[in-house]
């Protein structure tokens, strides 16, 4: 009984520290890494559809705004990722599927090309040329799609 109690704690105090160190000093509950996560992609999407909006004429390109939207992205496009904690599967009405934990490989894989297509974009829609932020916009839109496929519920 001692025994199996002491391995149970041993057991408790790994998953405890192989957590990243993260989940200790932001994170009190699960819940708060799930908010996390969705508050920064709504801020990213808010400003890559912004983005979007300027770079397919639907609103008038205006360069100022741009590097606005880019310098925000930039703030928020790493953040994200921090808020995918073990654990955190289930509760604040989150939209991941379990691909995410069941495939951490291809989902890791997933935000590094995020991240590369954004440090594409971020200077793009700073260059104050319209044509630049259109050509970035497309690759790093499909980016997104691909993602979502595979590991957000529609
Ligand atoms: C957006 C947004 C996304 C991506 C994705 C691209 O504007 O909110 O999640 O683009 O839809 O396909």
């Amino acid at each position: 009984m001692k025994k199996k109690f002491v391995s149970l704690a041993l057991a408790a105090c790994a998953v405890t520290l192989a957590l990243p160190a993260a989940a200790q000093s932001i994170f009190s509950k699960p819940d708060d890494a799930i908010k996390y996560r969705q508050a920064a992609f709504f801020v990213m999407a808010k400003h890559f559809a912004h983005l979007g909006a300027m770079a397919d004429n639907k609103i008038p390109y205006d360069a100022k705004a741009a590097a606005t939207d880019a310098d925000v992205i930039a703030a928020v496009y790493k953040l994200p990722h921090t808020g995918f904690l073990p654990g955190t599967e289930k509760g604040a009405n989150t939209e991941a599927k379990p691909e995410v934990w069941r495939q951490q490989a291809k989902f890791n894989d997933g935000f590094d090309k995020m991240y590369a297509q954004m440090d594409k974009l971020i200077p793009a829609a700073k260059s104050g040329n319209q044509a630049d932020l259109k050509a970035a916009f497309g690759p790093t839109g499909r980016t997104c799609k691909g993602c979502h496929d595979d590991f957000r519920k529609e």
